[in-house]
C-alpha cells in the first residue's frame, strides 16, 4: 500500500478511495486525474473494452458529428499533438482506437475491471461510504462513488407486440454486435429516423436487397460534407490548438463554430437564403449558427426550417416522399442530425419509406412488421429507437442514498441535481455530465473534462481540509432545478417531443433534462460556487469535526 493519505478513516482493506462506474471518455479521464491525486481507484465497466458509447454504437455509418479535432481530449497537449485524425468527422472505429490509445498511453487498464456491471450502490451512513455490488455478487466499498455512466447509454427498445417472435436477426443501433453484419441480399427494416438511423440507413441501403424505413417523425438533417483531413490543415490545428480550445470554451456549445451574431428576423430574405445556402454547403451543425435567434424566435426558426424543407424537395425526386420526409416542427428542437446522403437514399428503387405517424406499428410478426392490414416482410430488423437518455443508465443501478432513499424515488418527477454534479441525500456521489448540466447540448469532451476537473479539485479540497463528506443542500438544489427549468422555458428546444424531455420513453416525466444556459455561463457558475467555498454544499467530517454549511446565495442560479 502506498503512503498517500487516505480520504476516509472508514476505508477498509477491501475498499478504495473512489469507485468509478463506466470506462468511456468520462471514466477514463476521471481515473487518470484521481490517480494523479494519489488515490486508490477502481473503475467498473460492463463492456469488455474502453470507449463507452463508442464501444457499443458500432452500427454501419456510425461517426461523430462534432469535428474530430474538437471531439478529443485537451488535457494533454502531448496527446493532441501525437494523435492523427484522418477525417473531418471521425468514424466510430477511429474514435474507439483513440479511446484505446488513451487507455494504453496513460496505463489506465490496470485499474479497470471489464465485463463487470454494477447492480447496486448503497450509501452506508454509519461508515460514510458507498457499497457497490457487482453482477458477480462481489461487493466493493469506497467513500466516493462517481458515475461515468454516460448520457446516451441505456438503450430504448419499445415494447412492440410480438418482437420476441421475430424469426430473423434483431439489432439495436446502440448495442450493435462486434462481429460484422452483412445485409447483402437481405430485406431489412429500420425503425426510427433519429441520428443513428440517419447515419446507418444510407449504408444499409447500399447492401440490402430492400430496405423499409419505418418513420414516426421525420428529423431535420443537414449534410456533413465529410472529407479526409488535409495534412496542412492538421499541422495548422496543432500549431494553434491552445487558441482553438480556448475559443471553443467561450462558445455556447463548447465547439468552435462559425456563429453569425445577427437575428434572422432582421435579415432580408435574400441575406437569409445566402447564409443558409453557405452553411448547407459548408456542412455540419454550424447550420444552426446561421442566425443568433434561431432557437429563441419561432418566426426566425421557421425560415431555417423552410430552407431545409426546400432542400429535401430538391433532393428527393418523388414529391410525396419528399413531403413525408419534411418535418414541420421547430428545427433544432429534436437534435439536428448530420448525414451523408440520407435524403438521396430515398431516390433508390430498393428503399421504401413507411409512414407510421398516423397508423403506428401494430406488431412485429415472425416474418415482418405489421401496420394495419399491411405486413412488410423482412429478414432483419434494426431498432434505431434511441436511448433512455440521461437518467436510464443511473436507474439501471439500484442507487440508495441516506435513509435508504432510492434515486428512482427521489427523481420520480424528473432528475433533481445541484449543477448536474450531485444530488441532495446522496453524499459523496457524483454524476459526470449528469442531468442539470450542459452535457448533451455541448461537445461532450470539454464538458466531461470540466466535470472531471471540478470533481478532482473538490476531492483535493476535501482532503486538504480533512473533510470526508460533501452533499448539496436541498435549498441549493431546488434553486438550481428552478433555474434549469426557467432557462429551458426560454428556448425553443423544450417545445417538442424529444429525448431531451424524456418523451421517447413511455411514463418518463416530461422535464427538460440538460442545462441550456450554455457552456461558458455554466462553467462560470461552477467556478463561482467553488470560489465561495463550495457554496450550496454541506461539507463535513464524520468524526471530530463540525459540519461547515455554506448557504446557497440568492443568485446561485
Ligand atoms: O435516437 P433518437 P438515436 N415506433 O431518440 C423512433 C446521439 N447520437 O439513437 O421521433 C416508431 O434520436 C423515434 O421516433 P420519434 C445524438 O445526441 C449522436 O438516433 O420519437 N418509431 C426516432 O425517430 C442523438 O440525438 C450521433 O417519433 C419509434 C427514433 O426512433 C441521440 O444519440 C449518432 C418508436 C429514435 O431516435 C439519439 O439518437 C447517433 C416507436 N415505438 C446518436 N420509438 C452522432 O454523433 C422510437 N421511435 C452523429
Amino acid at each position: 500500500m502506498s503512503n498517500r493519505p487516505a480520504l476516509n478513516n472508514a476505508r477498509t482493506h477491501t475498499g478504495y478511495d473512489a469507485v468509478i462506474v463506466g470506462a468511456g471518455f468520462a471514466g477514463l479521464y476521471m481515473l487518470y486525474r484521481l490517480r494523479q491525486l494519489g488515490l486508490h481507484v477502481r473503475v467498473f465497466e460492463s463492456g469488455s473494452g474502453v470507449g463507452g458509447t463508442w464501444y457499443w454504437n458500432r452500427y454501419p455509418g456510425a461517426r461523430c458529428d462534432v469535428e474530430s479535432v474538437q471531439y478529443s481530449y485537451q488535457f494533454s497537449d502531448a496527446l493532441q499533438q501525437e494523435w492523427e485524425w484522418t477525417e473531418r468527422y471521425a468514424t466510430q472505429p477511429e474514435i474507439l482506437r483513440y479511446a484505446n490509445h488513451v487507455a494504453d498511453r496513460f496505463d489506465l487498464r490496470r485499474d479497470i475491471q471489464f465485463d463487470t456491471r454494477i447492480t447496486s450502490a448503497t450509501f452506508d451512513e454509519s461508515r460514510a461510504h458507498w457499497s457497490l455490488q457487482t453482477q458477480h455478487g462481489k461487493c466493493v466499498t469506497a467513500p466516493f462513488c462517481i458515475m461515468a455512466t454516460g448520457c446516451l447509454s441505456s438503450t430504448n427498445t419499445p415494447s412492440f407486440r410480438g418482437l420476441d417472435t421475430f424469426r430473423g436477426e434483431v439489432y439495436h443501433t446502440g448495442r450493435w454486435p462486434h462481429e460484422s453484419v452483412d445485409f447483402t441480399g437481405k430485406r431489412v427494416g429500420v425503425i426510427g429516423t433519429g441520428s443513428s438511423a440517419i447515419q446507418s440507413i444510407p449504408v444499409i441501403a447500399e447492401q440490402a436487397q430492400h430496405l423499409y424505413v419505418f418513420q414516426r417523425t421525420p428529423h431535420y438533417t443537414v449534410p456533413a460534407r465529410n472529407t479526409p483531413l488535409d495534412p496542412e490543415y492538421k499541422r495548422e490545428v496543432k500549431r494553434s490548438y491552445a487558441a482553438l480550445r480556448s475559443h471553443a470554451k467561450q462558445m455556447f456549445a463548447g465547439i468552435d463554430l462559425r456563429l453569425n451574431d445577427q437575428a434572422a428576423v432582421q435579415a432580408s430574405e435574400e441575406e437569409r437564403q445566402r447564409e443558409y445556402e453557405s452553411r448547407w454547403t459548408y456542412g455540419g451543425v454550424s447550420f444552426m449558427g446561421a442566425f443568433n435567434d434561431l432557437l429563441f424566435n419561432e418566426a426566425s426558426n421557421a425560415t431555417a426550417a423552410a430552407f431545409v424543407r426546400s432542400k429535401i424537395h430538391e433532393i428527393v425526386r418523388d414529391p410525396a416522399i419528399a413531403e413525408a420526409l419534411s418535418p414541420s416542427y421547430v428545427i433544432g428542437c429534436k437534435r439536428l442530425c448530420v448525414d451523408t446522403g440520407y435524403y438521396d437514399t430515398f431516390n433508390r428503387a430498393n428503399v421504401t419509406l413507411v409512414d407510421v405517424s398516423k397508423a403506428p406499428i401494430d406488431a412485429i410478426t415472425p416474418v415482418g412488421v405489421k401496420q394495419g392490414t399491411r405486413e412488410y416482410t423482412i429478414d432483419c430488423l434494426v431498432l434505431a429507437t434511441g436511448f433512455d437518455a440521461m437518467t436510464g443508465a443511473l436507474f439501471n443501478i439500484d442507487i440508495r442514498g441516506k435513509g435508504g432513499q432510492t434515486l428512482r424515488e427521489k427523481w420520480l418527477g424528473g432528475p433533481r441535481t445541484y449543477l448536474g454534479l450531485m444530488t441532495a441525500g446522496f453524499p459523496n456521489f457524483f454524476t459526470i455530465t449528469g442531468p442539470g448540466s450542459p452535457s448533451v447540448l455541448t461537445n461532450m469532451l470539454p464538458s466531461i473534462e470540466q466535470h472531471v476537473e471540478w470533481i478532482t479539485d473538490c476531492l483535493k479540497h476535501l482532503r486538504s481540509h480533512c473533510i470526508d463528506r460533501i452533499e448539496p443542500t436541498l435549498e441549493a438544489e431546488n434553486e438550481w432545478v428552478a433555474h434549469v427549468n426557467e432557462v429551458a422555458g426560454t428556448n425553443l428546444r423544450s417545445s417538442c417531443s424529444s429525448w431531451y424531455v424524456g418523451a421517447n420513453v413511455p411514463g418518463k416525466p416530461r422535464v427538460f433534462m440538460p442545462y441550456i444556459g450554455g457552456f461558458p455561463a455554466y462553467v462560470q457558475k461552477c467556478n463561482a460556487v467553488v470560489a465561495a467555498g463550495y457554496r450550496g454544499f454541506v461539507l463535513s467530517a464524520t468524526s471530530h469535526r463540525a459540519a461547515q454549511v455554506i448557504p446557497a446565495p440568492a443568485d446561485s442560479a
